[in-house]
This record gives C-alpha cells, sequence and structure tokens, in this order.
C-alpha cells in the first residue's frame, strides 16, 4: 500500500513540474512569442495565454503584414459583426476570431501588460486601396483607471494620422461614458471606442456595404485617409513586442 501511495504521490509531482515548466516556457503570451517559437508560422488563428496557463484565449495572428508576429485585437472585414454593444461585452471580447472581433479590453490590458507593443492600424478602401498607421507604442490602465489609452507617437504609415486625438483618453461605450463630450460618444456615433469629444476615428463604428454612409460619423472611419464621409471596407488593429525579432531565419 506504502509503495503504490509513493508511486501516485511521485506521479502527481512530476505532472506539477510538467505544468510548471509548460507555463514558464512554451505557452505563448501572444503571437509574437508563436513566431519566435517557429517563424514558419503562417497567419491564423492561435492559441495565446496573456492572463496565464488556466486561461487559454484564442486570437487571429497576422505573421505577413511588416515582418508578422502582430496580435490583432479589433477586425472588421464584412459587417457580420455587431459592434454597438454594452460595457461587459468590450470588457471580456466578442465575435468570431476568424472573422470579426474585439479581443476584449481585459485582454488587451493583459497583453500590454506583459510586453512593451507597438501598434499598427490596417484598413482597405472598397476600391482595392490599402492603407495603414503606425505608433511606437500602445499600452491601456486596468479596468479601475477606466482602460485608459496611452500610445506613443504617430511612426508612419499613408493613412495618416486619426488616432493621436484620442490618445489618453478612457474607453466609452452606450452603457458607460467616460468621455469629454457632455453626451455619450459611443451612443451618438454607434460603437465603443477611447472617445474623446468625440473621434477622428471610429473602428468600431457601424459597418457599411459599399462605404454607403447613412449618417454623419458613425461609420467606420478613419478621417485622415478618407474623410468623413467614408466607411471603410476593412480595418485591423493589431501589436507586436518593440523588441526586434530575435529569431532566425
Ligand atoms: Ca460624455
Amino acid at each position: 500500500f506504502l509503495l503504490i501511495q509513493e508511486t501516485f504521490l511521485s506521479a502527481l509531482l512530476l505532472l506539477v513540474a510538467s505544468v510548471h515548466s509548460n507555463s514558464q516556457f512554451l505557452l505563448p503570451i501572444d503571437c509574437d512569442d508563436i513566431y519566435q517559437h517557429d517563424n514558419r508560422s503562417s497567419s491564423g488563428v492561435y492559441t495565446i495565454y496573456p492572463g496565464g496557463p488556466t486561461s487559454p484565449l484564442n486570437v487571429y495572428c497576422d505573421m505577413d503584414t511588416d515582418g508578422g508576429r502582430w496580435t490583432i485585437f479589433q477586425r472588421r472585414i464584412d459587417g457580420t459583426e455587431s459592434f454597438f454593444r454594452p460595457w461587459r461585452h468590450y470588457k471580456t471580447g466578442f465575435g468570431n476570431v476568424a472573422g470579426e472581433y474585439w479581443l476584449g479590453l481585459e485582454n488587451i490590458f493583459l497583453l500590454t501588460l506583459r510586453k512593451e507593443n507597438e501598434l499598427r492600424v490596417d484598413m482597405e478602401d472598397w476600391d482595392g486601396g490599402k492603407s495603414s498607421a503606425q505608433y511606437s507604442s500602445f499600452s491601456i490602465d486596468s479596468e479601475n483607471l477606466g482602460y485608459q489609452l496611452h500610445l506613443g507617437s504617430f511612426t508612419g504609415g499613408t493613412a495618416g494620422d486619426s488616432l493621436s486625438n484620442q490618445n489618453s483618453m478612457k474607453f466609452t461605450t452606450y452603457d458607460k461614458d467616460q468621455d469629454l463630450w457632455d453626451k455619450n460618444c459611443a451612443q451618438y456615433y454607434l460603437g465603443g471606442f477611447w472617445y474623446n469629444q468625440c473621434h477622428m476615428t471610429n473602428p468600431n463604428g457601424m459597418y457599411a456595404p459599399q462605404g454607403a454612409i447613412v449618417y454623419e460619423n458613425v461609420h467606420v472611419i478613419w478621417h485622415a485617409w478618407k474623410g468623413w464621409n467614408y466607411s471603410l471596407k476593412t480595418i485591423a488593429m493589431k501589436i507586436r513586442s518593440s523588441a526586434k525579432c530575435s529569431c532566425t531565419n
């Protein structure tokens, strides 16, 4: 009996040790980790662990654009998903990571807590045109600080800078007003975002097929590229570690 117990105990210890080593060395925090582990990884859906080994999170990794390693936290491509949602949805995330989704403010907070990141926003118009905007750094605060946005300087991209105006803003949804307008920006511009009073870009606004505008300023707008009266066909917001890739090719 004693022997069986000892065998069981050592097996248990082995299991604990292996789980422990997995969490420390193998589980990826983000798409950067996945690419560093295998630089032949292609773009697609992967599981990451920004909240630790017991909190797996599916995400779409962009392994192609400008060297890859991008963790996408926001993506619009076809209007299948509603982005006019309450605080609790924006907090935890929603949508389908193979299509349109928001990764969740809590997950974005954890991702930017773990590493220093840069931001890239990629977008497309309805005539096959592509454009982007890049920022030197990106992080957000915790929920009790309103998930406040901390954006570095605009570092390039033909779309121009439409996000700096919303730097240092807290996050606002139609049921939680933390913007600087006397009304609620999310309610009026039909999204959830880091609104000022209110926006120069509205990535989570109303999706408009063919870019058709129904009401002013409520659509998927990036003002510096297309102005107020144009709703983008696609937009994706993505982050990656500012540290250079140490992967060998
Ligand atoms: Ca307000």
